[in-house]
């Protein structure tokens, strides 16, 4: 069977990003999305990351995720170069423990949003089910996907509060 066509495109500013960025990937494949990896930096490749943001709708991409740490300038220029939505996720940096990539990601300037998320690994994740919930909203087999997430996720606090009961003997 032919490989469904990617509808999100992950760019991150380094190698150094890929595992945290790798949590983004197998969160997306669990909901069956197929999503094409880049390393593109808005400082040392600036015209490569434009020029694919620019081409991201027209090459059939729904979403774009972007991930950069330090001076995390990747994600605002992305979402400077399309009108697809952008997600960012802040990775940790190697001095101040990611918060200057959040600050970096999150300020944007008005007319010009980038969805921030949490920084790290649960941020990764969160991109990846924020890109789900977008993509949801015309596609009825990802909303039944996630609405079976959230139940499960559900599920689980139930069994460890049962455990947990259980184990102090209340
Ligand atoms: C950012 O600088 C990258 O996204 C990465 O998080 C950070 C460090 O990059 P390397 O020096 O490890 O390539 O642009």
């Amino acid at each position: 069977m032919a490989k469904k066509k990617p509808t999100v495109a992950i760019v991150m500013g380094s190698k150094s990003d890929w595992p945290v960025l790798e949590y983004t990937v197998n969160t997306l494949k669990g909901f069956g999305v197929e999503s094409t990896v880049r390393i593109m930096s808005a400082h040392r490749t600036p015209h490569e990351a434009a020029e694919f943001a620019e081409n991201a709708a027209k090459n059939g991409y729904k979403v774009i995720i972007g991930a950069a740490g330090g001076a995390a300038h990747l994600s605002g220029v992305l979402a400077g170069h399309t009108i697809l939505p952008v997600i960012g996720i802040p990775v940790k940096g190697w001095a101040l423990d990611g918060m200057d990539s959040l600050l970096s990601t999150v300020q944007m300037p008005k007319g010009v949003p980038v969805a921030t998320v949490a920084i790290g690994k649960a941020g990764a994740i969160n991109a990846a089910v924020l890109a789900v919930q977008i993509m949801a909203l015309s596609d009825p087999a990802l909303k039944r996907r996630l609405t079976a997430y959230k139940k499960s996720m559900a599920a689980e606090v139930r069994k460890a509060d049962a455990e947990l009961q259980a184990e102090l003997g209340a």
